[in-house]
């Protein structure tokens, strides 16, 4: 029997993958390769190149262990063509093999490339919940296209709590009750973290020589690289976490990136974790009563609501998506993104905790660092390559949705119905950034007036002809033109101002 090569991508380290089900061990050959166009594509963070790279060979161990013959090219093999495409097409010449088998990829460029390669059957990936035809033929025609409504077909497709056909608690939604600060002398719990070992050790040192420039901390570096030391991250969040997730899901504090939340994004887009059986385990909490339903329930929506939203959403717009700008935004990415050195105590702290950590939790990337780029009117497409590189749970088809869509309102309102647009009050109000800054939340003018109270209005004068047709933002825009001409001047000339200082 002729064998086949089956490729598997970084971010598809499940075992029950589409094209390992119909592989055969013995005939066929896995190859899995670290390839410097992968790693380049953007400027990924070095905690997010390190865990890729630790995570597929310690997946490719597991796949011979398992009785699979794994090729497995490494970045600093001197035959590495660089490319996942020459890299096939070396393994494939190797084995005299004619047919290639590998997963859908979870980024449109990397799908173009794949048609083109000869040989290559390219399956769906079934690890979602909503197949992506599916969601386009739902989408499609749709006057408005509203996650809620998207959420529930998926509450009773997976019948995820759902008590005879009906929400369990009687209500869909609990989102009201999850808005609550957080306290910085409440016990918060840790993700656990993981020791490298010596195949991750490996890792780090290569990445510490071949990215020694990239952006980001490499050491302490602690993430799990293993399916089962993310699955005990899982469990240690569901015992410790999950109870309080809910109440604080949309809270922030200084030196506390983490607070209640899973920190599992980065094991589950890799494939490390399934997100149909997380789900099972958090309901199984609740119907324990050792968690609230708001928590069971804001954490499920996340996973069969917004998570399979946005992909939906992905790849029903691509090509194209990734160059919306509906509100014509270009001013370029500030240095500080960079840097996190800004006196703008809020930003310095997502930015600096992202540094280190590869992460931020979804409000200080919705608030913080997407609601200053929106009011600063930066380009959507320079944030969205911000956004990809920096976080290590990113990649496009999850990322750009949440960025251009959900947090830039590039799309035009096609992902969220208005755009999270905040003043100062909403940080304050959610933390205790503002206790620290040099900037006085208070204060809607002058020199010491935070600068998002005075983005805010620029943001609402610049746009409000579109945003009068908003019906959640018309009530900002008649704010707008109550006030008096002075003031009106001062907001805009302030603004300006600091938008001017920007770098
Ligand atoms: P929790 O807060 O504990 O939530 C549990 C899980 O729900 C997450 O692990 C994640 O899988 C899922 N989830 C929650 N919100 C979303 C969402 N809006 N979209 C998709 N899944 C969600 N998430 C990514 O996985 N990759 C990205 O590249 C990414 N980029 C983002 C960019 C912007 C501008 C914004 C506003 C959000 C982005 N998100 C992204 C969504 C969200 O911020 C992260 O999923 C979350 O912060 C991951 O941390 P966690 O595991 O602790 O999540
Ligand atoms: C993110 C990433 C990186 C940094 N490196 C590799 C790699 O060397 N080899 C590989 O197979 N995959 C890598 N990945 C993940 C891919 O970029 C990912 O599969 C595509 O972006 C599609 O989601
Ligand atoms: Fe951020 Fe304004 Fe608060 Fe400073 S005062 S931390 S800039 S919201």
């Amino acid at each position: 029997m002729t064998g086949r090569t089956i490729l598997i991508l970084g971010d598809q380290l499940s075992p029950q993958l589409a094209a390992l089900r119909g592989a055969n061990r013995a005939a066929d050959r896995v190859l899995m390769a670290e390839v410097m166009a992968e790693a380049d594509y953007v400027p990924h963070h070095r905690k997010k190149l390190a865990f890729v790279f630790s995570a597929m060979r310690h997946f490719a161990q597991g796949m011979r262990a398992d009785g699979w013959q794994v090729d497995y090219v490494r970045l600093d093999d001197p035959a590495n063509t660089g490319t996942l495409g020459g890299e096939l097409r070396r393994a494939m010449a190797r084995h005299g093999h004619a047919r290639a088998v590998v997963t859908e990829p979870g980024e449109w460029r990397l799908l173009q490339q794949m048609r083109e390669w000869p040989g290559l059957e390219i399956l769906p990936d079934d690890r979602f919940l909503a197949d992506r035809h599916g969601f386009a033929a739902w989408a499609e025609g749709r006057k408005g296209l509203r996650m809620e409504h998207f959420y529930r077909l998926m509450r009773r497709k997976t019948g995820l709590l759902m008590d005879g056909g009906e929400p369990a608690g009687g209500r869909w939604n609990f989102d009201a009750e999850n808005r609550s600060r957080a306290d910085p002398d409440l016990a918060m719990p840790r993700p656990p973290r993981f020791a490298p070992d010596a195949i991750t050790r490996e890792v780090l040192d290569m990445v510490a020589a071949r990215f020694p420039d990239r952006f980001g901390t490499l050491e302490p570096f602690w993430f799990a690289v293993t399916r089962t030391d993310a699955e005990a991250a899982f469990a240690q969040f569901l015992r410790h976490a999950l109870p309080q997730f809910g109440t604080y899901q949309d809270a922030m504090l200084a030196g506390q990136p983490f607070l209640f939340h899973a920190v599992v994004s980065t094991y589950l887009n890799a494939g490390l974790l399934d997100p149909l059986a997380m789900c099972r385990a958090v309901e199984a909490e609740w119907r324990a009563g050792r968690v609230p339903l708001n928590s069971a329930e804001g954490f499920i929506r996340q996973i069969i609501g917004w998570r399979e939203f946005v992909r939906g959403i992905y790849w029903w717009r691509m090509p194209g998506y990734d160059r919306v700008n509906a509100l014509d935004a270009h001013r370029p990415l500030p240095e500080f993104y960079w840097s996190g050195e800004t006196d703008l105590a809020c930003l310095s702290a997502c930015i600096t905790q992202t540094r280190d950590e590869a992460y931020a939790h979804h409000i200080q990337r919705l608030m913080v660092t997407g609601n200053f780029a929106l009011l600063a009117g930066i380009d959507p497409h320079a944030l969205h390559e911000w956004y990809l590189a920096v976080y290590a749970d990113a990649y496009e088809w999850v990322e750009l949705p949440n960025t251009v869509g959900m947090s830039q309102f590039a799309d035009g309102g096609l992902l969220a119905s208005k755009p999270y647009a905040a003043s100062g009050a909403y940080i304050d109000r959610m933390s205790d950034y503002c206790r620290t800054c040099a900037y006085d939340v208070k204060a809607k003018a002058g020199p010491r007036a935070c600068p998002f109270n005075l983005l805010y209005w620029h943001f609402v004068a610049r746009h409000q002809d579109r945003l009068a047709r908003n019906p959640r933002m018309a009530q900002a825009v008649r704010t707008w033109e109550r006030f008096a001409p002075d003031r009106q001047e001062q907001l805009w000339r302030d603004a300006e101002r600091f938008l001017a200082g920007l770098a």
